[in-house]
């Protein structure tokens, strides 16, 4: 992470200052997050660090203007500056990932999906649905009418990969809103390599016949060929989306080309920005032009007012992006990947799929007698932040959960190296290592308590420490 100029640090520091003149709280727990951030080794894989010039475009008064609506075309006046944010970081979004058209406002990546959602069905259903009720626009459906739409929506499939299997809620997950719009059937993986098994694939979404095919992951540590999902979408007549939010800022590093960039394939493609895509928090979409007006209504559609603050710090972050800094950042992100996976499996651990070739790894943590919630908390004491994650057929169910997710995307921005990442992998192993599950009252083994052996959590984060003194967060910056 390079050196901030010394007029961005001390601007951070009289903010704060500000801050805590009015509410301390604030600008206390602000400081202390800094504080927990550096100090921590930072694995959850969906996490990043957002450079400083992108934190401070977040904190300006283009929060405060209502904007509904799409470029020169506001249900606001005075719309002028926002119109020329939204063009930019729409604009930049188009060069940076080769796409025809670019949807910046979605605050998340969910109302990404969601906006994607209605772009979709609106696209496909939508128009033959109004022709055969005899009505030209929404506007001239009856009550009775929209009820025979919503059937007609209703009756929608979707085809998305399964949550055990390192899926999103929100590819049709029955407890999140997509499973409830959408029949929904999922595709797992091969139960013997844990990868996807496109063969099945196919023979599945030729018996299903979805409406829409997803691709993309939260905790699936492979690449996935899009190439083959456009031909499976094209045989059963399906829109193909991804949702790249995971893997965005390898897309847009130019480490997953040809028949990996989901771009060149997908019909729709969704991300969230600030993962390592490394911008502020929030969605975007990206599609052919076939869809760009029905992405356009996803305010009001599915959005609020957009966040016009945030759409310029998308595109301070799409910049960046552009530059020749970030692809080395993306092809290091891929690398340490690696060497914490070898870290691993040269010290016995287990991984989902046995490797990983994209950002982040899945440790099957039974092979150490402890569940994901054990494995975590455990981590957690020693210094080091992590999530647990389900593995396909997990035995402990999603809330216990038999595997940690660990992602590279945050600690290469700090400049950690493949030795780096192997030191780490060694750290982890020797935590879970001398972490003993407790025994549950009923006499079965438990699945969230657990002891640390006397010396390890303070041994890790000693050796944690020398890592993170090496590639210092946010250098000069003192609060
Ligand atoms: N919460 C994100 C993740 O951790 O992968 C996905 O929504």
């Amino acid at each position: 992470m390079s050196q901030v100029n010394a007029e961005l640090n001390s601007a951070y520091k009289t903010i704060l200052n500000v801050i805590g003149g009015i509410e301390p709280r604030i600008a206390e727990a602000t400081r202390q997050e800094l504080a927990d951030q550096r100090a921590s080794l930072k694995l959850i894989a969906s996490e990043n660090y957002a450079s400083l010039p992108v934190l401070a475009t977040m904190g300006t008064w283009f929060s405060d203007k209502y904007a509904e609506g799409t470029v020169g075309h506001r249900f606001y006046a005075g719309c002028q500056n926002v119109d020329t944010v939204e063009s930019v970081a729409a604009e930049h979004a188009r060069n940076l990932f080769g796409a025809e058209y670019a949807y910046v406002q979605p605050h998340s990546g969910i109302d990404a999906n969601l906006v994607a959602y209605w772009a979709i069905l609106a696209n496909r259903i939508e128009s033959p649905a109004l022709e055969q009720l005899g009505a030209k626009t929404v506007n001239d459906l009856t009550e009775q009418d929209w009820e025979t739409l919503r059937k007609t929506f209703g009756e929608q499939r979707v085809m998305g990969m399964a949550l055990d299997a390192g899926g999103h809620l929100t590819h049709g997950f029955r407890h999140n809103i997509s499973g409830k719009m959408f029949h929904q059937r999922s595709y797992g993986t091969d139960p013997e390599t844990g990868l996807i098994d496109y063969d099945k694939l196919r023979r599945d979404a030729k018996e299903f016949k979805p409406l829409i095919l997803i691709a993309g992951y939260s905790a699936y540590p492979r690449r996935v060929n899009f190439a083959t999902m456009r031909e499976i979408a094209d045989e059963v007549g399906a829109v193909l989306m991804v949702d790249m939010a995971h893997f965005a800022g390898l897309v847009a590093g130019k480490i997953f080309q040809g028949d990996e960039n989901p771009i060149a394939h997908a019909d729709v493609v969704t991300t969230t920005t600030h993962k390592s895509l490394r911008g502020p928090r929030g969605g975007m979409v990206l599609s052919t032009k076939e869809f760009a007006a029905d992405i356009d209504r996803g305010c009001p559609m599915v959005l609020g007012g957009p966040l016009s603050h945030m759409m310029a710090a998308k595109a301070v972050a799409l910049a960046e992006a552009q530059t020749a800094d970030f692809q080395t950042y993306a092809q290091n992100v891929a690398d340490n990947a690696q060497s914490l996976a070898e870290g691993f499996l040269k010290r016995g651990g287990k991984l989902v799929t046995g490797g990983t070739d994209n950002h982040l790894v899945l440790l099957d943590v039974t092979t150490f007698g402890l569940t994901g919630r054990q494995a975590e908390s455990a981590l957690l004491d020693a210094g080091v932040v992590t999530n647990r994650n389900s593995i396909p057929q997990d035995p402990n169910g999603a809330w216990y959960t038999s595997g940690v997710r660990l992602g590279t995307p945050a600690l290469t921005t700090r400049g950690f190296t493949g030795e780096d990442f192997d030191r780490v992998a060694e750290l982890i192993v020797d935590v879970l290592e001398n972490t003993t599950p407790v025994t549950a009252s009923t006499g079965k083994p438990g699945k969230a308590k657990y002891t640390l052996a006397d010396g390890v959590a303070d041994r890790t984060k000693q050796a944690a420490n020398e890592l993170l003194n090496n590639h210092p967060l946010y250098p000069g910056l003192e609060l």
